[in-house]
């Protein structure tokens, strides 16, 4: 409020005080975030607080024009030396709160403006207050209260701008917490000032009732601690039900943060304005959700309120599985046209789809055979010895093959359409039915199968010739097919010779065969059944043998043959043996390329040791073995999970002595976890950049095996930043996020895919260069205390992890840069946990909503930009590290980019240039909205009442027109100064483009 609205005041008290106007004291302001504790200018009777001495302060209470009480309580005893006068309010209960805000407003007089009490006046008075479990009466004891600050004021008034009868009002706020008793007294000290105390509001903040998304969020009292929120579950409205947990997040001012989860109307239920109601008679709502209730569908009705399923008229159905959504249906109608063709061996039946399919697409067919006399009405089932082909049942085909029917008999095929809700209806059943007599010959016998030998895939079978003296034998054809799975498979083989070989087949597996021989006459009938089964692995030996021996035997009759061909695969089995292994690790290479990454010219590609049979020939490929002599371990640094990690010195080649990392295994390993362990160094030993952590070799010949690595004197970046908190520049976190940045683009372009990048595996040496280490590739999520199991079973570090790779473990470089962008935004943090105390379940659930991490204080806009982009739900959209690496470039080339902080553009909203045109320059809405955006929303009241009520006027505050504010904090002084400078560049751009701001 402008010092100038106010009222022309009368005067008082021998020096003379002004009198406060009522829409001054009474200025009515209602925060639905605060719970008042006290205010005096609601208290209509006395306020009867105590005052000490008695000629101290003075209670003066005035009517305004609505003949409510304005209680002023008043002391100005300026000319008397070593003044001390006290005045404690009534006890005031704490209710709920844990900090509570105290809002003074007063006038104080100009000690200059006063004659003759140089010395002795004062300017200031003393916030004190006592926390208590009851009143004390009019006990009263200074020593037990506890000094809450001097409040000075930023307005004193002289006794010219008495004459002018000007008001000058002061308005401070201050916070005490944590309160833990059940109340407290506040006390006012006075030493030596004229001041008059107008009003005093005490309060608290809490977040407020709310309702969203369907979930109730009752009054909650926010932490003291003010960067930690609580955690607030909702309770669904009546008739909704929960889907994802809903919860909001009570910040320290009394705003709810971060949604998330929700509530859905129950099945009957859609939403109307933020509650549920029930569904109209002919409408339904089958499915708890957000969706409206549904007209039924065709065939059913309902006459009811809050219906999920509506009822199925007389003669339709739903089927079992049918969703409520789906119309009522029916059964088909018979199937029409049915016809057979006959041959020697089988019967093809034929027919068309049903005319009506009742609603429904599930169509199947049953054939069913009966087998008649010379009188029609005398039919029995077919019975087993007829085959159908694929099956007599669950045709989805208007087809069906019979087989091994008998000769000159007459047979009626009944063939039956049905559908899922056949098994419902009462109807008598519609089926088209067909008569047929057989006059062929019977099949033929040709003797019986022998079976020679079986292996796991192959059976040889043979038969004896059959003699037929009028005809001659063309060809045989084996038919034959799985006992387990007659109508899936069916297999057919020629031979010419009364033996066959038949190949391919499963190990361990009950086969049927028959056999029908080609004359020239054509093909006769087939022999009956046989059942042979292949052979388990025990059986692949004999089996060879035995090919063997009917190959030798067949071919030469002799033993000799036999030894030199087993003699011959001896030796070319072992020379393939060796050409493979001098293959390999080149196979190993292609095999890898093959796997996606796109090779660079002149880029090595990374090979993956798990593809070495045995891993130990990796480590020796890629690691340079140390003679344990060579190395003197210091002390111990650290734990890994395979032993200590030790600091210590190796000498070289060159005998210079450098420092090293050493990781040791300890002792009472398995050999899984030997080779675990060593597949680090295989895995660090193919990378040579200056921002991936240097092996300098192992130590496997000798005990304890060692991994050695280039030392960093400032250990995991995490811890290190934690520890100097604030002490760099934004110039040099940037030159820390080039470094990661630069090694991952190495690794990337080599095919190699971190998985577990986040500044814990990422290690500063004492020139604050960052490398990037932990290649534990398989073992990472063992390793890695952050890793959680994720319901694709994995372990997986899930703040750092993109939602992809948690959700079906694509893994990319594109993964990595999602880390990447987790790693920014701890460094820019200074270590801070990545979205503080959420649970693991809550961050997956939250960044599937759409929220990403906002930028830590003190973060250039550009610098958060970056995070944004790294954090792209879509992954190909994300920067790739070479992006990142030329934009971290150009930002340190240009370091003026990296002054705007997220602080200062949050809450602008953008305006175009010029119709059509992109938006370029942000522009904000209001002084309160641009304090919000810096955090700093809770100095709003100051920054009004002082008369700071446009942007234009913000601009150009000093840093005293900001301590006048009330401002005393120098962290808040400095935030609102540095914004102010960013403020003023954009006011300009935002000038020049010909707006007004
Ligand atoms: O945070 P720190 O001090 O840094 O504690 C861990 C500890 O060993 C267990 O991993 C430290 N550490 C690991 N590798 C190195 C290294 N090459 N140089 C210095 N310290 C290291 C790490």
């Amino acid at each position: 409020m402008g010092y100038e609205d106010a009222r022309r005041l009368q005067g008082i008290f021998g020096l003379v005080f002004p009198f406060l106007v009522a829409f001054l004291v009474h200025a009515n302001h209602s925060y639905n975030n605060q719970v008042v504790l006290l205010d005096t200018t609601a208290v209509l009777g006395e306020l009867g607080w105590k005052t000490y001495p008695l000629n101290g302060w003075d209670a003066i209470t005035e009517m305004d024009e609505h003949n409510r009480p304005i209680h002023t309580y008043q002391v100005c005893n300026v000319m008397e030396a070593n003044q001390n006068n006290w005045l404690r309010t009534n006890w005031i209960p704490r209710d709920a709160a844990q900090k509570i805000f105290v809002e003074m407003k007063f006038t104080l007089r100009d000690c200059n403006s006063i004659p003759w009490v140089l010395g002795t006046c004062k300017e200031t008075f003393n916030l004190y207050y006592m926390e208590s479990d009851e009143s004390h009466g009019v006990k009263f004891k200074s020593s037990q209260y506890n000094k809450i600050d001097t409040i000075a004021a930023d307005e004193s008034f002289t006794q010219m701008d008495l004459g002018d009868r000007i008001l000058k009002l002061n308005t401070e706020v201050r916070e005490v917490g944590p309160i833990s008793r059940k109340g407290f007294y506040l006390a006012f000290q006075d030493i030596g000032a004229c001041i008059a105390l107008v009003s005093v509001r005490v309060y608290y903040k809490k977040c407020p009732f709310t309702v969203r998304n369907l979930a109730i969020f009752p009054d909650t009292v926010p932490r003291v601690d003010s960067s930690s929120l609580v955690e607030v579950r909702g309770s669904c409205v009546k008739y909704a039900e929960e889907r994802d947990t809903p919860k909001l997040y009570c910040g320290a001012d009394g705003d709810w943060l971060v949604p998330l989860g929700r509530c859905i109307c129950s099945i009957g239920y859609e939403e109307v304005d933020g509650s549920c109601h029930a569904c109209r008679p002919s409408f339904y709502k089958a499915f708890a959700g957000n969706i409206k209730c549904s007209k039924c569908p065709p065939h059913s009705f309902t006459y009811s309120d809050a219906t999920s399923v509506c009822q199925c008229e007389k003669g339709y159905f739903r089927a079992e599985k049918d969703p409520p959504t789906m119309a009522c249906t029916k059964p088909p109608s018979a199937p029409r046209n049915a016809n057979v063709n006959i041959n020697e061996t089988a019967l093809f039946l034929e027919w068309s789809p049903p005319s009506d399919m009742g609603g429904r697409k599930d169509l199947t067919y049953s054939v069913i055979c009966k087998k008649c006399g010379s009188d029609p009405s005398q039919c029995e089932l077919c019975g087993g010895g007829i085959r159908f082909i694929p099956r007599p049942t669950g045709l989805t085909n208007s087809s069906v093959t019979v087989l091994d029917f008998v000769a000159h008999a007459n047979y009626t095929f009944e063939i039956e359409a049905m559908n899922g809700v056949s098994e419902l209806s009462f109807s008598p059943k519609q089926f088209a039915a067909i008569t047929v007599t057989t006059d062929q010959e019977a099949p033929s016998f040709i003797g019986i199968l022998r079976k020679d030998w079986a292996s796991q895939n192959s059976i040889a079978l043979s038969w004896k010739e059959p003699d037929y003296p009028y005809e001659v034998v063309l060809d045989y054809e084996i038919k034959y097919y799985e006992k387990e799975n007659e109508e899936l498979t069916y297999s057919s083989t020629k031979s010419k010779a009364p033996s066959v070989i038949i190949t391919g087949l499963k190990p361990a597996t009950k086969y049927i065969f028959h056999i029908r021989l080609r004359t020239t006459s054509g093909y006769r009938g087939y022999s009956p059944k046989f059942e042979f089964e292949t052979g388990d692995e025990t059986s692949d030996m004999a089996a060879e043998q035995g090919q063997i021996l009917v190959i030798t035997t067949a071919a030469v009759g002799g033993f000799t043959l036999l030894v030199i061909l087993t003699l011959f695969f001896l030796i070319t089995g072992r020379c393939q043996w060796y050409i493979k292994a001098k293959l390999n690790s080149e196979e190993k290479r292609q095999s890898h390329l093959q796997n996606g990454h796109l090779q660079f010219p002149g880029v090595k590609t990374y090979v993956d040791p798990d593809t070495y049979e045995d891993p130990s020939l990796a480590v020796h490929e890629f690691a340079k073995e140390i003679d344990p002599s060579r190395i003197r371990i210091e002390r111990v640094i650290g734990a890994g999970e395979f032993g200590e990690v030790c600091s210590g010195r190796l000498r070289t080649p060159a005998k210079r002595e450098i420092p090293v990392a050493i990781k040791t295994l300890k002792g009472g390993y398995m050999e899984r976890q030997r080779k675990d362990f060593l597949k680090e160094a295989s895995i660090m030993g193919q990378f040579d950049h200056p921002n991936i952590i240097r092996l300098e070799g192992v130590v496997t010949k000798s005990r304890p095996v060692m991994i050695v690595v280039e030392y960093m004197e400032n250990g995991s970046l995490d811890s290190f930043l934690r520890k100097h908190d604030g002490h760099f520049t934004v110039i040099q976190l940037v030159g820390m996020l080039r470094g990661i940045a630069s090694g991952m683009k190495y690794l990337s372009d080599m095919g190699y895919v971190h998985r577990d990048l986040a500044a814990r595996n990422i290690l500063v040496n004492s020139n604050l260069v960052c490398k990037v280490s932990d290649f534990g590739l398989s073992r990472i999520m063992e390793d890695d205390p952050e890793a959680a199991y994720t319901t694709t079973g994995g372990k997986i570090p899930i703040r750092w992890t993109a939602p992809e790779a948690i959700a079906y473990r694509k893994f990319s470089s594109a993964s990595d840069a999602w880390s990447y962008g987790i790693v920014m935004w701890e460094v820019m943090s200074y270590g801070e946990r990545p979205y503080w105390e959420m649970c693991n379940q809550d961050v997956i659930l939250s960044i599937e909503e759409g929220y990403r991490l906002p930028a830590p204080m003190g973060c250039p806009a550009s610098l958060h930009q970056l995070m944004l982009h790294c954090w792209h739900k879509e992954r190909n959209l994300r920067p790739r590290f070479l992006d990142i690496v030329n934009f971290l470039d150009k930002l340190i080339r240009n370091p003026s980019s990296l002054h705007t902080m997220v602080e200062d553009i949050l809450g602008w909203c953008n305006i175009p240039e010029s119709p059509g045109d992109v938006p370029e320059y942000p522009v904000f809405v209001s002084v309160t909205d641009w304090l919000d955006s810096i955090k700093m929303g809770q100095y709003a009241t100051n920054f009004l009442v002082a008369g700071f009520t446009s942007l234009d006027l913000v601009s150009r505050m000093s840093i005293e027109d900001i301590r006048r504010t009330g401002i005393t904090l120098i962290g808040h002084q400095r935030r609102i100064v540095s914004s102010i400078q960013t403020l003023r560049i954009q006011i300009m751009h935002i000038q020049e483009k010909g707006f007004h701001v």
